[in-house]
């Protein structure tokens, strides 16, 4: 398609719109838009939850049939273990390599378990950058309270006063590890802007930070030999006559052979559900996202939080095809870059929380003030030629190396025309309850990153999903190992699984689909 004609409209309204200033929203203002245009506000997307610990509560129909979905797991399968360990780690991305080589660090015998390859996540994905509270006019508080305003004040509080007084220490621990953040002329930490802070506060390695973190991280876990099963997906947990969690049962993805892991301690670090594609949105996640360890912990009898609300990104590519829902970082809005509508206008604070920023997008969509493309797509410009205007020439080549090349590859050079974009879907919001140590209401069962809620509110910030990594991460690892020392291996059976058929029986719910799902379904061979 020749987007030329259409390119026009944004370079001819450029200089104008550099004049221009755009007022954020006012909380009324913010409030009514995220009600008439914000996803997470159209009712016949939602169902309430049948049976279960969040029985009664409103989701997605997507993740509603995650929950009440049917283990691929006999009853009567054979719990003879394949392995004993203390720490099983579920997922190798950001959550789970900070969890395992915290625990790994306390003497635990740790296994880390993950269904596609070491750092096959979301994390490793990470663009635009990590928020901590480094810089000298910053503080933990002012980072709390940025945090707690773009979560509509609905985060956990004392999850959130870890999370934003521990980003120092994790920086600390980073930076050791070996992670080149970028810094400034004088070889201090560079900090960025994101939408919704007050300060500058995201720690950036150009627009790759997390596949930077992932490096080390990576080469750590590979360093300190931890034990490791690639393509070895969690199908189930396992549990004592307490309802403890003892352990879990694996597929090995390759030969289909069920894996029986007896562990003192499971962290689930399994991430998110973008690839539930829900309400049809296209995704910026990678092809694990499917949900796995919310639907086994919620089997378990773990509640799950805020599982009505999830964020939908405002820049996901919508053209080239190739590149549906690929994130385009909001690091280029936070330099400046424009969002502007087909009559070449601008609409909204660029820097304004992403709920906001989303409904502003899909209100100009709706309205009629948007580009179709050929796919019949709708979507609006971002002025990505800007940043080189304002700022110089080679700015994207240099801040956003990795962005420039993601086009390149289908010939669109970003330095010279707009890219289209659509929100995307991005993140869930909420996930399993969890306390200050990342373990859930089981005992025994901690979860952390994505898989976890509450922490972020009802929309979370730029930039601190990485630093919840690696903050609950290693929390999850130091608690589960402490409770390894302190605890023996309890007795493996799959006496929630009995009950959780029961309640499914008795609610009358017998059309249930496989769950987990493992990886969706357009990804599997005929
Ligand atoms: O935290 C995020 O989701 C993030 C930094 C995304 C981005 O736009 O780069």
């Amino acid at each position: 398609m020749d987007l030329t004609a259409l390119h026009d409209i944004v370079h001819k309204s450029r200089d104008a719109r550099r004049l221009q200033s755009i007022q954020k929203n006012t909380p009324a203002e913010r409030d009514t838009l995220i009600k008439k245009y914000h996803p997470d506000h159209r009712e016949q997307a939602y169902r309430p939850i049948k049976f279960g610990p969040n029985a009664g509560d409103q989701t997605v129909r997507e993740l509603a049939s995650i929950l009440e979905g049917e283990s691929p797991i006999p009853a009567d399968l054979p719990l003879i273990p394949d392995y004993s360990v203390d720490v099983l780690v579920v997922g190798g991305g950001g959550a789970g390599c900070a969890a395992a080589l915290h625990a790994h660090a306390e003497g635990a015998n740790v296994l880390l378990a993950t269904k596609l390859r070491l750092v096959d996540s979301n994390s490793v994905m990470a663009q635009g950058g990590m928020q901590i509270a480094v810089a000298p006019d910053d503080s933990p508080v002012q980072h709390f309270l940025d945090t707690l305003k773009g979560g509509h004040m609905k985060n956990d509080h004392a999850l959130l006063k870890v999370m934003v007084e521990e980003g120092p220490t994790i920086a600390k621990w980073l930076i050791e590890l070996g992670v080149l953040f970028d810094r400034d002329a004088d070889g201090n930490l560079h900090v960025k802007k994101g939408g919704g802070s007050s300060k500058e506060r995201l720690l950036t390695c150009s627009d790759y930070t997390g596949l930077e973190i992932m490096r080390v991280l990576k080469d750590e876990v590979l360093n300190q030999k931890i034990p490791l099963l690639e393509f070895a997906a969690a199908l189930e947990l396992l549990s004592d006559e307490h309802g403890n969690c003892t352990g879990a049962v694996l597929q090995d993805l390759d030969n289909k052979r069920l894996v029986i892991v007896a562990a003192k301690t499971v962290i689930l670090a399994t991430g998110g559900i973008g690839r539930l594609h829900i309400q049809g949105f296209p995704t910026s996640n990678h092809y694990g996202a499917t949900g796995d360890g919310l639907a086994m912990a919620y089997r378990m009898g773990s509640p799950l939080v805020q599982i009505d609300t999830f964020q939908y990104h405002p820049s996901g590519g919508i053209y080239p095809e190739q590149l549906l829902g690929a994130l385009v970082t909001e690091g280029i809005r936070s330099e400046g870059g424009h969002l502007v509508n087909g009559k070449g206008e601008r609409f909204v604070n660029e820097l304004d929380t992403r709920d906001v920023v989303s409904s502003s997008i899909i209100r100009e969509c709706e309205e009629g003030r948007g580009v179709q493309v050929a796919s019949g797509r709708v979507g609006v410009w971002l002025d990505t030629p800007l940043l080189d205007a304002e700022h110089g020439e080679g700015t994207l080549d240099k801040h956003f190396p990795a962005m420039v090349k993601q086009y390149e590859r289908f010939n669109v050079d970003i330095r010279k025309d707009p890219v289209l974009i659509y929100p995307t879907l991005h993140y869930q919001n909420g996930g399993v309850k969890i306390d200050e140590n990342s373990e859930s209401p089981v005992k025994n069962l901690f979860v952390a990153g994505e898989a976890s809620g509450g922490l972020h509110g009802r929309n979370r910030l730029m930039g601190n999903s990485l630093l919840d990594l690696m903050v609950f991460g290693k929390r999850a690892g130091l608690t589960a190992a402490a409770r390894a020392k302190s605890d023996p291996q309890g007795s493996l059976s799959l006496a929630h699984l009995k009950d959780f058929r029961a309640e499914a029986k008795k609610h009358g719910v017998t059309d249930q689909i496989t769950s987990p799902m493992v990886l969706p379904a357009y990804t599997r061979n005929p």
